[in-house]
């Protein structure tokens, strides 16, 4: 997927700021943070959505969530949000598969 910026990222051709990686994924900090700690975590292979990863990759997808639950510890958070924006309705603008990692001020609920 030459034409996705997160690829990109993974494949070390565009910059990022990137945290923690394992062997399925990548965690990046978000350029347009949200909350003092606001990761991405996404897998190396492409996948639209988290949808389409777990249908695709339940292994990767799984490594996703443990990712992301160690990079809110390594940053000192044992309270945070992850989140999957799925679909351009609800807010998705990056079609790669990444799960938002927030925390660090209080929260909300329901989101808006
Ligand atoms: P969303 O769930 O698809 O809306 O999240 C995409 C995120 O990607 C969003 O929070 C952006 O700030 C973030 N992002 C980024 O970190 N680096 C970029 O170059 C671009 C978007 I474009």
């Amino acid at each position: 997927m030459e034409d996705c910026l997160f690829c990109r990222i993974v494949a070390g051709e565009i910059p990022a700021e990137i945290v923690h990686s394992t062997e399925r994924t990548v965690a990046f900090r978000d350029i347009n943070a949200q909350a003092p700690t606001h990761v991405l975590v996404v897998p190396k292979d492409h996948y639209a959505n988290a949808a389409e990863l777990a249908a695709g990759d339940p292994v990767a997808s799984a490594e996703l969530v443990s990712t992301a639950a160690a990079v809110a510890t390594a940053e000192g958070h044992d309270d945070y949000r992850l989140v999957f924006n799925t679909g351009a309705g609800v807010g998705q603008t990056v079609f790669h598969a990444h799960l938002h990692v927030l925390a660090g001020r209080s929260m909300t609920w329901p989101p808006g």
